[in-house]
Parts: C-alpha cells; sequence; structure tokens
C-alpha cells in the first residue's frame, strides 16, 4: 500500500515548491517510494479530521498503513531508514547525515523563517526597515558558515544524502531574497540538488497541483 501524504490544496507560494510537502515527496522519489496525495484546505487543516494527524492542524502529514506522522524531520527520517538510497550504510557516515538533517531544521533554518516572517508578515510595521538588515544579516553568517564547510564538496558528506536533501530544501525558501547567490558554492549546491531528477519529479508533481487548482 503506498503511503499518503497530504498537501496544500492551493499553496500560497502558486507552486514553486517552496511549502514542505515538498522535500517528503521528493524523498519518496529518491527511494522510488509511489505515493498519495490528500490535497487539504486551510480551513480543513483546522478540522477534527487533519488535528486527528497533525495537532499543529498544518502539511504535510504522512499515512502508512496503521502510522501517522507529522513533522518533515520525522517523516524523512522514516523514509530514510525503511528505503535504501538516502541514508549511508556505514553507521558514523549514517549518524553524521542525520546530524545534517538536524542541521538544517534546527540551525540553518530559523533564521531563514525569520526572515520570511519579517518580509512578509511584518512588512507593514513602522520598525521593520530597521529590523530587516538585522535579520538579513544572521542568514548571512549562517550561510557564511555552512559555505565554510561545504568548501568545493558536491554534498555535505560524501554521497547525497537525507541531510543534502533537507539542507537545500531549506535553503530554497532564500531564492527570492538574493542572499543565496551571495555565496557561489552554496547557490551551485541547491542548483545540483534541483538538478536531481527525483527532485524535478517532485517539482513537476506540486506545480500539477496548483496549475490543476488555478484552472479548475
Ligand atoms: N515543522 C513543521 C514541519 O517541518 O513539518 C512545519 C510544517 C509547516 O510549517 N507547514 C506549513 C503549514 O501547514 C506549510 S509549509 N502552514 C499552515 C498553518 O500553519 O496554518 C510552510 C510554507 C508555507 C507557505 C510557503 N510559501 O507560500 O512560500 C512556504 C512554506
Amino acid at each position: 500500500m503506498s503511503p499518503i501524504i497530504t498537501a496544500f490544496e492551493r499553496s500560497p507560494d502558486g507552486g514553486k515548491g517552496l511549502a514542505r510537502d515538498m522535500r517528503v515527496r521528493w524523498a519518496l522519489e529518491e527511494v522510488g517510494q509511489p505515493y498519495e496525495v490528500r490535497l487539504v484546505s486551510f480551513s480543513a487543516m483546522k478540522e477534527p479530521a487533519h488535528l486527528a494527524l497533525h495537532p499543529f492542524g498544518q502539511i504535510p502529514t504522512y499515512e502508512e498503513g496503521d502510522l501517522a506522522l507529522f513533522e518533515t524531520g520525522a517523516i524523512i527520517l522514516h523514509i530514510a531508514e525503511r528505503h535504501p538510497g538516502l541514508l549511508p550504510k556505514d553507521a558514523n557516515a549514517r549518524a553524521r547525515a542525520i546530524m545534517w538533517m538536524f542541521a538544517a531544521l534546527n540551525t540553518v533554518e530559523p533564521p531563514i523563517l525569520d526572515l520570511a516572517i519579517a518580509l512578509i508578515v511584518e512588512r507593514g510595521e513602522p520598525w521593520a526597515k530597521d529590523r530587516l538588515p538585522l535579520v538579513m544579516d544572521r542568514v548571512r553568517t549562517r550561510l557564511s558558515e555552512l559555505s565554510h564547510c561545504l568548501g568545493d564538496a558536491e554534498w555535505l558528506d560524501g554521497a547525497f544524502s537525507a541531510g543534502d536533501l533537507m539542507m537545500v530544501s531549506v535553503l530554497l525558501r532564500l531564492r527570492p531574497s538574493g542572499l543565496l547567490d551571495e555565496f557561489p558554492n552554496l547557490a551551485a549546491y541547491v542548483a545540483r540538488g534541483e538538478a536531481r531528477p527525483a527532485y524535478e519529479r517532485a517539482f513537476a508533481a506540486q506545480r500539477a497541483v496548483f496549475t490543476v487548482s488555478s484552472v479548475g
């Protein structure tokens, strides 16, 4: 039985692949696991049926038999542990790949989310113009550290892993800000992720949802 994931019925990004179902789709495509998608509206996400799956009323969720998961970190780790392709066999390399997943979610993503909030939610506030440069600098600091770590390598630790999948997914959110282009090795790293056939299939699938919902 194929797992079922949830995604926005109508993603606010207009199908640019920035909503977090994209990273789950990408992981499933990388390991060759077919999946089904249940689309949910913003109001349905806050109703009891969805809240039973996701206590915070968000997407994505992941259902497989009697297992139900929320949180993209947990979902991708589950996929990576169940299927070959996203975690190395060597125990130490595996632990380091998981470390990079956590680094993406806990260390790199928070300032990026703060920037998204500053640009979208806080834009009209009288103090927004003063705060924005500080928020951007916090992102720059993380990018500079990550850029140093990556150096000229193709991926963060040897072969492509769930750590790279998560890191590229997190960095993609920065594209509209132009900050990524200040670090050419990171921009190239993200482009390598996007060029993977599994990423392209996942992107096309989420994009198709938006195209259909805009026409209908
Ligand atoms: N920590 C959770 C995880 O990683 O799974 C966070 C899940 C989450 O933030 N889900 C968002 C959601 O359901 C969608 S992805 N939001 C609705 C709500 O909270 O009521 C975040 C997102 C949304 C929109 C864009 N965009 O338009 O560019 C990008 C990312």
